[in-house]
């Protein structure tokens, strides 16, 4: 039978935390043959409430949970830690400039990758969840000197998912019938849903918008005017209407780049270090459409970039490039 999987999960008291660990212990992560140990980090006041979600877990009396450990230390918390998913972040306050932001995460990220260095298992892969996931990633890699930077990567595939979500619905297709969609950039509002190399039922969706819109012209006003700033906007838009941000579908999003990046997949999207791919600053965590061989997300390369992607790409590539340098200006990096 298969070791048992460490899997670290920071914020774990939170929301996200609270949707992902019932999944997590449920083998809908690694798979119903996989074991595992959850180790969950919280700062001192988040301590109680990761505390009850272990009293729920061994309530579930999972067959695949091993062991639930509860710890508001990091070098404890990653002790062995094979997977780690990094959901705890500081968000931002009334009136706290983006500076303000970026430095309390820098000392929550910064920490926490030379924990992840210090203690970690040889084989330890990270997820960046908590916002600016990229930056955060970015952080923690430099701070894990020890750790290959490409074991690092950030989740935009909650953005991928939304961006299936609008298009299924705009072509009354299944989600699963579309594929090769792709999200570049960061994980905000200038991230560019790329649905130039997507087919449906393997015909380019840039045809199948047409045939329903009326026309190229139309397909591209919905794509630029209608498709984009609903994807781009989605997070907003899901606070407006539930009073709350995304929880449930962050933490599937979260489950599924875990999952595809540890069983392999031929598509998806997620933020990786960028190797320079398609003119990315070396360095920068980046989204882009991923593979994975069961091992690391590498880059999807080759594909080629119009005007109009390459305007977008640029765009939140340059705030990729403004966060970088608003750490190293705090003397971070
Ligand atoms: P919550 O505020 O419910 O939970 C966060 C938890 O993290 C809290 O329990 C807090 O005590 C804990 N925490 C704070 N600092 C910590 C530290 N240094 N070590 C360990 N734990 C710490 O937020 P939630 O709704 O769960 O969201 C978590 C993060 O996900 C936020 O940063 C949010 O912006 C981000 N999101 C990222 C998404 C993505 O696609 N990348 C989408 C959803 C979400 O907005």
């Amino acid at each position: 039978s298969p070791a048992t999987t460490t899997v670290t999960i920071t914020g774990a008291g939170g929301q996200i935390g609270y949707a992902l660990l019932f999944r997590i212990a449920a083998g809908e992560m690694l798979g119903a043959d996989r074991p595992v140990r959850l180790r969950l980090l919280e700062i001192p006041q988040g301590v109680r409430g990761a505390e009850g979600a272990a009293l729920e877990l061994q309530d579930c009396a999972f067959p695949l949970l091993r062991d639930v450990e509860v710890t508001d230390d990091p070098s404890s918390a990653f002790e062995g830690c094979q997977i780690a998913l990094l959901v705890g972040a500081r968000p931002r306050g009334p009136g706290m400039e983006r500076g303000d932001l970026l430095a309390a995460n820098a000392s929550i990220f910064g920490p926490q990758g030379a924990a992840l260095n210090a203690t970690a298992a040889d084989d330890v892969r990270v997820v960046v969840v908590g916002n600016p996931a990229n930056t955060n990633a970015l952080i923690a890699a430099a701070s894990a000197p020890d750790i290959p930077s490409d074991r690092f990567t950030a989740l935009t595939r909650l953005d991928h998912n939304r961006a299936l979500g609008q298009l299924s619905a705009a072509l009354e297709v299944r989600p699963d019938e579309i594929d090769r969609l792709a999200i570049w950039g960061n994980h905000s509002a200038t991230q560019f849903p790329d649905v130039s190399h997507a087919l449906v039922r393997s015909e380019p969706v840039a045809d199948a918008l047409a045939t329903r819109l009326g026309g190229r012209a139309q397909a591209a006003a919905w794509l630029d005017d209608v498709f984009l700033p609903r994807v781009a906007g989605r997070g907003a838009e899901i606070i407006e209407v539930r009073g709350s941000s995304s929880v449930a579908s962050a933490a599937n999003a979260a489950i599924e780049h875990v999952r595809d990046e540890q069983a392999g997949t031929s598509w998806t999207s997620a933020a990786v270090v960028s190797r320079g791919e398609y003119g990315v600053p070396e360095g920068l965590v980046c989204s882009f459409p991923v593979s994975s061989d069961g091992g690391d997300y590498r880059v999807i390369e080759g594909l080629p970039i119009d005007d109009r992607a390459r305007t977008r790409i640029d765009a939140s590539v340059a705030e990729l490039v403004s966060e970088r340098d608003a750490v190293r200006a705090l003397g971070v990096l």
